[in-house]
């Protein structure tokens, strides 16, 4: 097949906060699958991380946030060796806010890339996680406003 040069590549993911908990998705892809991951996709020429956090957020799930509001939290380097997709994503985690009284729901809108988005309580988080993310919970990471973390 065609040889296609291996770079590294951004992604920018969103931890949509509702009270104690933040939305995810378990995932159908190639990379990372059937492991809850956040919201979230690949930078595209000429955006900001707010803007491809806002639009990532609505293809993937509807839901409309302000990107006034957003916030980066953190970037993490992401090196997998694991085959047949070796990849290395520099991954930017931004933190959004459900504004209160919102009453939009999550919809499944790329259902071949995602079982479907929910709530989880952050102090009861489902397994297994999107790798990335495993990761960055394990080094004690929380992306909670006020957090002794941050
Ligand atoms: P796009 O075509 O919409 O741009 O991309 P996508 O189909 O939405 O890509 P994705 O796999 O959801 O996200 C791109 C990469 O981001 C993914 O392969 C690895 C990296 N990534 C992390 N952590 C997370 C995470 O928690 N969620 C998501 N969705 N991607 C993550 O490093
Ligand atoms: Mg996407
Ligand atoms: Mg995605």
């Amino acid at each position: 097949g065609t040889t296609i040069a291996a770079v590294p590549r951004v992604a920018v993911v969103v931890f949509l906060l509702r009270g104690k908990a933040v939305l995810l998705g378990r995932r159908r892809s190639s990379v990372g699958d059937s492991t809850f991951a956040l919201p979230g996709g690949h930078l595209e020429f000429g955006e900001s991380f707010e803007e491809c956090a806002v639009r990532e957020l609505k293809e993937e799930t509807g839901l409309d946030i302000d990107k006034k509001r957003m916030e980066l939290l953190t970037v993490t380097n992401n090196v997998s060796s694991e085959q047949p997709k070796p990849s290395h994503y520099v991954t930017v985690f931004m933190r959004g806010v459900w504004a209160d009284g919102d009453d939009q729901l999550p919809q499944n809108l790329e259902p071949t890339k995602c079982d479907g988005w929910d709530w989880y309580d952050w102090a009861n988080l489902p397994e297994p996680l999107f790798w990335p993310l495993e990761k960055m919970v394990k080094s004690g990471f929380n992306p909670f406003p006020n957090s002794p973390q941050e």
